[in-house]
């Protein structure tokens, strides 16, 4: 802990001139005072690059500069002119570089040389390009089968060198396919097309500017997708309600300044987002929003009763939906006393956002991790689909889902194919257009994958992007089995704890970035890129690379692809590496959602992979859309007793993921330390804890596992009773692999069953 460590509140509200001042000490931090502010001008333009922070989407990414702290930052990070050289390198073990903290190792600066493990050394040395992917080629060429690698891929890679990657592992001969979506959105991926069809939001951005209702689950738009507060504060100024569902009174859905309004920030006033903010209980959502069905049902019956009309969307009910019997009746059959101690809220606070959700004429639901980590992860979104659909607000203007995807390109990702679970369509489409046949049976998630490394069934793991040895569950069991393998590669910008956690051979092969220029053979290159709502536009960078080593992602998986496959291969790796509107033609052969894919892109803003759940189609087996019932209130009874705590495992306003920018939570009061544990004050009293105290959290494990973190220190804080709250990924080890979902698969991040313990420490020096 840093000498400088403190707690105290944070009485602003969020964005504003502590947003300019956070993004001007970046900007120094990363050496880019200049070319920083420069290059913070062409992003999310026309012809400039997607911003690679989050998915939300740009206005028509036609609009004048938006300005985003969080976003900023993210191109901060990229655009360094720091740099991690093989000097670096031959200065520091392996071992040595293990025991740096993640914030360290990425604050070295970007990756210049392709790297190779040296075990007589302990260092990474340079390699040549053809050597280290010579090197991946005989590992993958010599396993008995293709089954025994895993190819990860992370939510920044674009369309294309998606698409190439699929294309390289399935004519290689698997289907494992590990993706951070796996611990993601995946939820929705699974838990949405069984409701309506598409695993994705039905709106657009344009229906902001139209809904009169905006309820907000389990999402922290201030720091994960700040753009998105210009469109909640337009909202909010024209009169639209918004309600939060948090245990986090979280401030920018509280209150926020725009750093892009003259007035607020000249008279340091701001706009009030949430109507209301209803602090549920960690896991509680599925009761808050059963509760909110109960009253729309039980009004609904009322004033037919009376001869008024209904609340619910009778026509559209009819027309579109089955199930709504067996909904009523599970509702009428839910009691208020269980909703309100499952969920935290008193039925009053429920009634009244239920009042005003069915007020509305338009209403978007909202959600983010805070519903979709959770081991009913898949059945929660659900449940907001019941909501939606009860008041008929799926396919309407103004109206919708709209789950808020995290890595700038995650879903795109998807749409090209990369799955674990691909559909015997998209698998035929495939083998027409390339001749050779894929795989058939369904590969690895990222749970899947784990549990197969542990049983000693993979000995190679790929990684395009990403952070894999941080960002997964149960820490340090599984690093141990990502350790066992026989090659790790690693394709990254930065380095980070997956290079350091290896195989008996490892690879650091580096990249461009999404800032960076991108010349071929026919000259700079595009690449493309799908939003959170469905958008697909271009994106080119301008900085010059970071060294003249790097190679682009598509150029990466096209090495590899020849090294292994050599003459075997039918796909044209040189023509596609050497113009990027091939790669794009051949998308559009296998996806015809994609048709005209070049000309498309190059109009002002890109195109619209229109939902069909958005135009009332619903591709779901009765062609209909489905309420789908949630037994019950729980996430999991087993651990309901007095002692235990539900964790969340969050982020703080300075970290993407597990990049940590700064050491600080700006809003959440927290400074110069992550291992903090938020908890409230009758929580800490009833243990007989103060504020500042060091606590062990424990996993109330289910397999006799110990699972736990020392020695982190007790916030008090605002937060319901029976939950607490920490920092991913410090709290990684306390998620147990099998505490997953077991429709979609998604580790259970926001809700562990924990218990505190006094750390062993601080026991020992109060009983000396
Ligand atoms: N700056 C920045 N931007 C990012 C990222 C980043 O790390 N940093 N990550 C990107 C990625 S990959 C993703 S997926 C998104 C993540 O963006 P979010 O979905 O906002 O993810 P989190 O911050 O993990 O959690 C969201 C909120 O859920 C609340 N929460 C926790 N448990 C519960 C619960 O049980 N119920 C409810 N209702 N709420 C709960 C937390 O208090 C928090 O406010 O952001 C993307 N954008
Ligand atoms: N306990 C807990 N665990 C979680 C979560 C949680 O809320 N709680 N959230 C989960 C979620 S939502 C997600 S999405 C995952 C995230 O998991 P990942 O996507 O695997 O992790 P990131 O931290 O985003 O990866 C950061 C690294 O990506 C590399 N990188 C950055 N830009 C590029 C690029 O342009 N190309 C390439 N090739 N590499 C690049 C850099 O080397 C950087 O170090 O973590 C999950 N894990
Ligand atoms: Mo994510």
């Amino acid at each position: 802990m840093s000498d400088r460590a403190a707690v105290h509140p944070y009485h602003h509200p969020a964005g504003g001139w502590g947003a300019l001042k956070a993004v001007g000490e970046h900007l120094v931090e990363q050496h880019i005072p200049v070319k920083g502010a420069a290059t913070l001008r062409c992003m999310n333009q026309p012809s400039g690059f997607d911003c690679p922070g989050c998915a939300w989407p740009d206005p028509k990414h036609t609009s004048s500069f938006e300005f985003c702290e969080n976003g900023a930052k993210a191109v901060a990070w990229e655009a360094t002119s720091k740099r991690c050289t093989p000097d670096f390198f031959a200065q520091h073990s392996v071992t040595e570089l293990a025991s740096w903290s993640d914030y360290e190792l990425e604050m070295v600066g970007r990756l210049t040389h392709p790297m190779a493990y040296d075990a007589v050394t302990d260092r990474y040395a340079p390699v040549s390009w053809d050597k280290a992917f010579a090197m991946i080629g005989a590992h993958l060429a010599a396993l008995p089968d293709p089954d025994m690698a895993e190819f990860y891929t992370s939510g920044r890679t674009s369309n294309e060198a998606a698409f190439l990657y699929q294309l390289f592992v399935r004519e290689y001969g698997t289907n494992n396919f590990p993706d951070c979506s796996n611990m993601c959105h995946e939820a929705t991926s699974v838990g949405l097309p069984q409701s309506i069809g598409v695993g994705k939001g039905t709106v657009v951005l344009e229906d902001f500017e139209k809904a009169d209702c905006i309820l907000i689950f389990g999402q922290n738009p201030g720091t994960n997708s700040p753009r998105m507060m210009t469109d909640l504060r337009e909202a909010s100024r024209r009169g639209a309600a918004i309600i939060s569902f948090n245990p986090f009174r979280e401030r920018a859905l509280e209150r926020f300044q725009h750093p892009q309004s003259p007035v607020e920030m000249a008279t340091l006033s701001s706009t009030q987002i949430s109507s209301k903010l209803y602090q549920v209980r960690v896991g509680g959502d599925a009761a808050a929003i059963k509760g909110m069905m109960k009253v729309l049902v039980e009004a609904d019956e009322a004033a037919r009763a009376n001869g008024l009309p209904g609340v619910l969307d009778w026509d559209f009910i009819r027309e579109h939906t089955l199930g709504i019997e067996a909904l009523v009746s599970d509702l009428a059959a839910t009691r208020w006393e269980d909703i309100e101690r499952t969920s935290g809220l008193a039925r009053q606070e429920i009634e009244y956002a239920a009042q005003v959700y069915m007020k509305a004429e338009r209403a978007i639901v909202v959600y983010g991790m805070g519903i979709t980590q959770h081991r009913r992860g898949a059945q929660n979104v659900q449940q907001l689909a019941n909501l939606a659909m009860l008041r008929g607000h799926i396919g309407r203007d103004g109206a919708g889902i709209c789950p808020v995807r995290g890595h700038s390109n995650v879903q795109g990702d998807r749409t090209v194919g990369i799955t674990e679970i691909p559909s015997p369509d998209f698998l035929e489409r495939l083998e027409r257009r390339f001749g050779f046949k894929p795989p058939r049976e369904h590969g690895h998630n990222v749970v899947t994958a784990l549990e197969a490394m542990i049983r000693g069934e993979v000995k190679v793991f790929v990684a395009m992007g990403g952070n894999f040895a941080a960002a997964i569950p149960d820490l340090p069991r599984t690093q141990k089995a990502l350790g066992n393998l026989d090659l790790t590669v690693q394709i990254s910008t930065k380095l980070n704890r997956s290079h350091l956690i290896h195989g008996r051979d490892a690879l650091i092969l580096p990249c461009l970035g999404r800032t960076e220029i991108d010349i071929q053979a026919s000259g700079p290159q595009s690449i493309t890129v799908e939003d959170s709502m469905s958008m697909v536009h271009a994106s080119a960078g301008r900085n010059k690379p970071a060294s003249e080593h790097l190679l682009s992602e598509p150029a990466i998986v096209a090495g590899m692809a020849r090294a292994t496959l050599g003459n075997r291969s039918v796909v044209e790796w040189e023509s596609f590496v050497s113009e990027y509107d091939r790669i794009r033609d051949a998308i559009e052969d296998v996806f015809p959602i994609f048709w005209d894919y070049n000309e498309r892109i190059r109009l002002p803003g890109g195109f619209h992979l229109i939902p069909n759940a958005r135009q009332r189609i619903w591709d779901t087996p009765s062609g209909k859309a489905q309420f789908l019932v949630y037994d019950g209130l729980h996430e999991d009874r087993r651990n309901d007793d007095v002692e235990t705590l539900w964790l969340s495992t969050i982020r703080s306003h300075d970290q993407y993921n597990t990049t940590v920018y700064s050491m600080s939570d700006r809003y959440r009061g927290v400074y110069n330390q992550r291992d903090v544990v938020f908890l409230n004050k009758s929580e800490l009293d009833k243990r007989g804890l103060q504020d500042g105290d060091r606590i062990d959290l424990v996993t109330q494990s289910t397999d006799g596992i110990e699972r736990r973190v020392r020695n982190f220190r007790a916030v008090g804080y605002s937060l319901p009773n029976g939950c607490c709250a920490a920092y991913y990924p410090e709290a990684n080890p306390l998620v147990p692999l099998y505490a997953h979902d077991p429709m979609s698969f998604t580790p259970s991040s926001k809700g562990i069953p924990v218990r505190i313990e006094r750390s062993a420490a601080v026991a020992e020096m109060v009983s000396a």
